[in-house]
């Protein structure tokens, strides 16, 4: 069994902390639970573009108010309790206009460091790489 509380993640390196948003990974590939789920804090009036083309991702809002546009101009509004999942690897942008606090599962799961490159994408990392 695993048991862990995310104050003893705070700023070690299973806290990821980006201009836009930080995310702390409670469980990660080495658990082997294979997903990893993370708490991610979005900033207040952010905008991040996305596109996990090599994950799968599910997001539940827990604290806040913003948005979701997808690829095609369709916008959903998010807010406590709104889960999203990407089923279909979907492009999108993300849009904060309060603190957001969301809780985030990803298949398969992240080994740890990864963070968006250019496109919004995380890499596939096997244990031990990093893409910062
Ligand atoms: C909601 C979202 O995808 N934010 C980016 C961070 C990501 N959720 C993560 O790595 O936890």
């Amino acid at each position: 069994m695993i048991v862990r509380n995310i104050e003893s993640l705070r700023n070690t390196e299973k806290e990821v902390k980006t201009n836009n948003w930080s995310s702390t990974r409670l469980l990660l590939q080495e658990d082997d639970m294979g997903f990893s789920f993370h708490e991610t804090i979005l900033y207040p009036d952010t905008e991040t573009k996305i596109w996990y083309k090599n994950h799968l991702e599910a997001v539940y809002c827990i604290e806040g108010i913003g948005e979701i546009e997808e690829e095609n101009g369709i916008k959903h509004n998010i807010s406590t309790g709104t889960i999203y999942a990407l089923d279909k690897h979907d492009k999108h942008t993300l849009r904060a206009f309060s603190k957001m606090r969301m809780i985030c599962v990803f298949n398969p799961a992240l080994v740890g460091p990864e963070t968006h490159d250019s496109e919004g994408v995380y890499p596939l990392l096997t244990t031990g790489e990093r893409n910062d």
